[in-house]
């Protein structure tokens, strides 16, 4: 789970900014929000950071409530930064807290995937996670 606590939100989670009696009150207030529904992953395929053999037919992530269709996005980049999904990311018709995009076969290499999505409330979530394709450490 530690790496999801790199994810972002326009709640920016910085405590170390504020005072402790400010960071309380902000965590207060982020928890009460969290009630309101950010979405936040779950898990993905493949997993944040791991190291695949083959490359995969898509990356899905599993979301831990609905999130919006219509403004939910989820990109793959190579190490040079060029695009390499099918440009078909779209969430999940049968699983709306499903993101998912399909990859073309891809050479090893290490990749980055970028998400944004919207939860049924409003609230905008985004973040990235790197795989790797490849055999090697
Ligand atoms: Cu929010």
């Amino acid at each position: 789970m530690a790496y999801w606590d790199h994810k972002r939100c326009h709640d920016n989670r910085l405590p170390g900014r504020w005072s402790s009696s400010t960071a309380l009150a902000v965590g207060l207030l982020l928890m009460v929000s969290s009630a309101w529904g950010h979405a936040f992953p779950d898990h993905s395929e493949p997993r944040v950071g791991w190291m695949v053999k083959q490359s995969p037919a898509q990356v899905r992530i599993w979301f831990d409530g609905a999130i919006e269709p219509i403004f939910s996005t989820i990109t793959v980049m190579n190490g040079n930064k060029e695009r390499v999904d099918k440009a078909d990311g779209r969430v999940n018709p049968s699983d709306t807290t499903i993101l998912e995009v399909s990859l073309p076969p891809l050479p090893p290499g290490r990749y980055r995937v970028f998400w944004s999505v919207i939860a049924r409330d409003g609230h905008h979530t985004e973040g990235d996670f790197p795989f790797t394709i490849g055999s090697g450490p």
